[in-house]
């Protein structure tokens, strides 16, 4: 499934005069405040996210999985669905593959078929959540903090493996994220756990290249319920700087306990010069792993504002990996994702209309009021048109929605794969 550009043009005709309506006059208003909205757009359109491998097939619980069916079953057909994603929103341009679900058996032909499709390959990640067909050890009591060394070597060289492929694809970070911890009190020795783990990442550290970032990812629980070794930003910043100057924390929003300050997080790890990757999502609960924007909007714009202000104001921090880490087991995932992409657009299209100036000013005053009144002014703005513009701008749609619909991309999936087929990941 490849989607034509003759589609895309045919397609956007209908709507052409009432975007054109709708952005002329939001971006004179916009101007007229001292808005740059050509450079806005064009931050707009260079906002690359990447699509997670695993979150092409419908997503499930430990209670069921239901199949949008047309799932693809290899990696080509998770790379064509990437490429769906891109053509209509042209803001999804990398995947990031899980090992071992994505090893691919062909490099080159892969490379081809991403470079085809305008996608780059961002982080990789290993697994040593699971056990793999074949393998000695297991790693049902943790992998990298297990108390044995047999399974601490195997973990580790499976990271330096994901490493050798995603070097082979031209990735430039290896994504760590652990289940290791327990689920009673007495289980562990947090001390063993956290030294093992951290002696681990630093064998593993070894074998990074120099231009590329370990990311470690961090989660208070699940699957384990007790503890999780490396469980909080602090602990992640920890073994990130026992690493080295290629390590950094990862932020995914669905880790973090309920009314945790997650903007203030991201805006001191950058501040550190220490926030290396972002999985977006949206949750209620815990790791939920929903659609991102759908529970707390104004939350991720208030993430959003910092990460722009530490996009502007911290040398010191290193571009960051984006991600969605979000899959849904009501949704089409395709639609899912083309949800997220839009939210996550949004979010940073209302940051970048906050007047920092404004706002530095306020905050010296300690005018409170007006500093809410900065913030809100800018969140309540309708968006919309800009991020139809910077779609348009590099040749997507103007509502990727409602094109999936009307240009029946499942169907057309189904039609190609058949009803029956199941993707690898969760
Ligand atoms: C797990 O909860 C983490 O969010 C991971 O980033 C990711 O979802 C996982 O590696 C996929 O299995
Ligand atoms: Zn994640
Ligand atoms: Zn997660």
């Amino acid at each position: 499934m490849k989607i034509q550009k003759e589609q895309i043009s045919d397609y956007n005709k209908n709507g052409l005069e009432s975007h054109n309506e709708s952005f002329d006059f939001l971006a004179n208003k916009l101007t007229k405040e001292g808005h740059d909205v050509t450079s806005i757009v064009s931050k707009l359109a260079d906002f690359q996210v990447a699509i997670p491998s695993w979150a092409l097939g419908a997503g499930g619980t430990r209670f069921g999985r239901f199949s949008f069916y047309g799932e693809p079953s290899s990696l080509e057909q998770k790379i064509e669905d990437v490429g769906v994603l891109h053509a209509l929103t042209q803001t999804a341009g990398a995947v990031s593959l899980h090992i071992p679900w994505d090893v691919p058996s062909d490099y080159n032909a892969i490379k081809e078929l991403a470079n085809g499709l305008d996608i780059k390959f961002d982080a990789v990640n290993s697994n040593t959540f699971q056990d793999q067909k074949n393998a000695k050890e297991s790693y049902k009591y943790g992998s990298l903090s297990n108390t044995s060394e047999a399974v601490r070597q195997q973990a580790i060289q499976h990271n330096l493996d994901v490493i050798n492929i995603g070097n082979k694809l031209g990735s430039k970070a290896l994504t760590v994220w652990l289940s290791d911890g327990s689920c009673f009190p007495g289980q562990n020795n947090f001390q063993t756990a956290f030294q093992n783990t951290q002696d681990s990442l630093k064998d593993i550290y070894k074998g990074v290249p120099d231009d590329w970032k370990l990311l470690i990812e961090y989660k208070p629980y699940e699957p384990n319920f007790y503890s999780t070794v490396i469980q909080d930003w602090g602990a992640s910043l920890m073994l990130a700087n026992e690493c080295g100057e290629k390590a950094f924390t990862l932020v995914d929003l669905g880790h973090h306990l309920p009314n945790s300050n997650i903007e203030q997080i991201v805006s001191i790890l950058q501040l550190k010069g220490k926030l290396g990757g972002f999985h977006f999502n949206d949750s209620k609960y815990g790791d939920d792993d929903l659609t991102v924007g759908s529970i707390k909007p104004y939350a991720l714009f208030l993430i959003f504002n910092e990460l722009v202000y530490g996009m502007e104001n911290n040398p010191q921090n290193p571009d960051l990996a984006w991600m969605i880490d979000a899959s849904h087991n009501v949704k089409d995932p395709l639609e899912d994702l083309i949800q997220s992409l839009e939210a996550i657009q949004e979010a940073y299209a209302k940051a970048l209309l906050i007047d920092q100036n404004a706002l530095k000013a306020a905050q010296s005053n300690n005018d409170v009021v007006k500093c809410q009144e900065i913030l809100q002014g800018a969140y309540r703005t309708d968006v919309r048109p800009l991020l139809e513009k910077a779609r348009l701008n590099r040749g997507g749609v103007l509502s990727p929605i409602n094109a999936y619909r009307a240009l029946d991309i499942r169907g057309g999936l189904i039609k190609e794969r058949g009803k029956n087929t199941i993707a690898t990941g969760l």
